[in-house]
């Protein structure tokens, strides 16, 4: 049932906010990242329909298997159904998709001059290019456009490319937009005619020299960024012409809430009963009526503000001035930052998960903390260890920082009680100390210190955890280095900054374009899931929540992401309804 609010269309546009147009965000996303990777090792690939295959879904597929309505996330055997054709690849191991994320972010990071160049999940990056554009903004001549030159350095005024500065290059939204004539002179339309052709030029570059085609959005914010970009894919850019106000609302309305980034499943779900007058009780991820809840419906609700969503939406817990945040989120408002980028992770973190066959004995648990200890290892000297020095010998590297914390969060499975809860009950807990200095020994390999610190520290904090000595029914075992102080000297500890400050500072800032990974290694530039609540707290909360043990549900990890309770998989907004059937199904 539609509310009132929909036959009588009413806005609050008195209180609809501002926020100034200077800056040009682009968001790059990779198309079918995790199939690409493939295909670049093996381009024979390219021209087959290919499925990216974690455990028994799909991660991916290239756009072949898409044309045959083969979908991200399916279930394998349904993939096989629609596509008998379709070549599997194992994508389990995130190595690869890693190397080729740092390597594609490097490249555009070198285009940087501020180097805010910020990376969320392995295949989207946001860039803030309003320096580069003001500089060519001003080098632009009017009376040679179709010859103009872009300069991709102030120091080198041959470093750059030619374009033709009559027209926008790529997609707009809207698609033909109106120019008035006096828009072709305003400053932003000049802006985001250069940005577009920036956007157009590094796109072309990524293809080019990498392999790797990408989808931008070009516009002044990180959510407005994101939001273009989609709206052409793959293998193109949208730019949003936000000449005027109502360009941006248009934009924003036609949006289901759920779909911007930042609103967070359970934040859009509340808003979404209170426009449908619905009391507050959980509603299935597949609701039709909620799903479909748009911008407009929700501005257009009678008496909407930010403090009637404040109402809505706050309470005990909850982050203050929520409303505020989400009215103007609703008007395309957003004024987070673009993180500048660090060389150095916030935290590693190394996970996997034992659905099929939880972890119950002794010697299970010993060979796959040996085993996570031993990548954890591994990846902090990838990570962590000054990259010009790797052909020298290897006590001949240097630290670049130090993580100080090590963190072992585990989940375990259990039946519900009672048979109408068919569903399986999932809790994660977890346990912190100090990092023991001797990891950073470069005396021994990396396999004997990961077993040195199974056996001094991890385990340990396992025994912390749980008291039986066997029958624990594990899902999932983490292991986590964090707080990282980066090297001041080659001495180590105690002679760096705490970046550790910095890092919550932001993460707190931008959870919601944080996308946590949580496969079998998990994106060491993000933080983890346990990271998240501990970004709202102070060090001594944090420790606190440390000790305590959450019941899940589906875990809100970011505005558009959650992770599974069944399996701990990363799993986006869209993909709820198809990955709760993958598990209804069985495994
Ligand atoms: P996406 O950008 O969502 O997907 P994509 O790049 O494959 O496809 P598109 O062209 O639509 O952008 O995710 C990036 C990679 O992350 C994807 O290649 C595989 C991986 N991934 C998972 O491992 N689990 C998930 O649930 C999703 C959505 C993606
Ligand atoms: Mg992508």
């Amino acid at each position: 049932m539609m509310t009132a609010s929909l036959s009588t269309p009413h806005r609050a546009r008195d209180h609809k906010p501002y926020e100034s147009q200077d800056r040009i965000i682009l968001h790059f996303d990779y198309d079918c990242f995790y199939a690409s990777v493939f295909e670049n090792e093996n381009p024979s690939l390219k021209s087959l329909p290919v499925g990216v295959k974690q455990k028994s879904i799909l991660a991916t597929c290239n756009y072949v298997a898409r044309g045959k309505g083969v979908k991200k996330l399916m279930l394998i055997s349904e993939a096989q159904k629609l596509c008998p054709d379709l070549v599997l690849v194992n994508g389990e191991d995130l190595t690869k998709f890693r190397d080729a994320s740092k390597k594609l972010w490097g490249f555009l990071r070198s285009h940087s001059w501020n180097k805010r160049v910020e990376r969320l999940g392995l295949d989207e990056v946001f860039m803030d290019v309003s320096d580069i554009i003001s500089y060519n903004e001003q080098l632009l001549n009017p009376n040679s456009l179709a010859e103009s030159f872009f300069q991709l350095s102030d120091q080198d005024p041959e470093k750059g490319f030619t374009f033709d500065a009559t027209s926008l290059f790529g997609c707009t939204y809207p698609s033909q937009p109106s120019i008035q004539e006096e828009t072709w002179g305003s400053p932003l339309y000049v802006r985001l005619l250069l940005s577009s052709h920036l956007a157009g030029y590094l796109r072309h570059k990524l293809e080019e020299d990498f392999g790797y085609t990408s989808t931008c959005g070009v516009s002044t914010n990180k959510t407005l960024a994101k939001l273009a970009g989609t709206k052409n894919k793959p293998k193109n850019q949208t730019t949003l012409m936000s000449l005027t106000g109502e360009v941006v609302q248009r934009f924003m309305d036609e949006h289901q809430i759920r779909k911007i980034p930042g609103m967070g499943f359970r934040t859009s779900h509340l808003v979404e009963n209170h426009v449908l007058s619905r009391t507050s009780e959980a509603i299935p991820h597949d609701d039709e009526h909620s799903a479909k809840i748009t911008t407009r419906e929700v501005l257009e609700h009678p008496s909407m503000s930010s403090a009637v969503l404040e109402k809505v939406l706050g309470g005990p817990g909850t982050e203050h001035g929520i409303g505020l945040k989400v009215w103007n989120l609703l008007h395309g408002i957003d004024n987070a930052a673009v993180k500048e980028a660090s060389d150095v992770p916030s935290q590693i973190s190394i996970e996997d998960t034992y659905m099929s066959k939880p972890i119950n004995t002794q010697a299970e648990l010993l060979r796959e903390l040996c085993s996570l200890s031993a990548s954890l290892m591994r990846r902090m000297h990838v990570d962590l260890m000054d990259e010009d020095s790797t052909t020298e010998s290897p006590e001949s590297r240097k630290w670049l920082a130090h993580p100080k914390t090590l963190r072992l969060s585990t989940r375990t499975r259990s039946k519900l009680g009672t048979e109408s809860q068919s569903r399986e009950n999932f809790s994660r807990s977890s346990r912190s100390q100090p990092l023991p200095t001797f990891v950073f020994s470069l005396k021994e390999g990396p396999e004997m210190i990961a077993e040195r610190l199974v056996n001094d520290a991890i385990l340990p904090l396992f025994r912390r955890l749980h008291n039986e000595r066997q029958g624990w029914n594990l899902a999932l075992i983490n292991i986590c280095v964090t707080n990282m102080v980066l090297t001041g000297n080659e001495d180590g500890i105690g002679g760096g900054r705490d970046i550790s400050v910095m890092f919550r500072t932001q993460d707190a800032k931008l959870k919601e374009f944080t996308v946590y990974d949580n496969s079998p290694q998990a994106n060491p530039y993000v933080a983890d899931a346990s990271g998240l609540e501990c970004m709202k707290q102070s060090p001594q909360e944090q420790s606190k929540q440390d000790s305590d043990i959450e019941s899940v549900g589906w875990e809100e990890e970011d505005g558009y992401t959650h992770v599974c309770p069944l399996c701990g998989n990363t799993i986006p907004q869209f993909a709820l309804p198809a990955h709760e059937r993958f598990h209804a199904l069985g495994e």
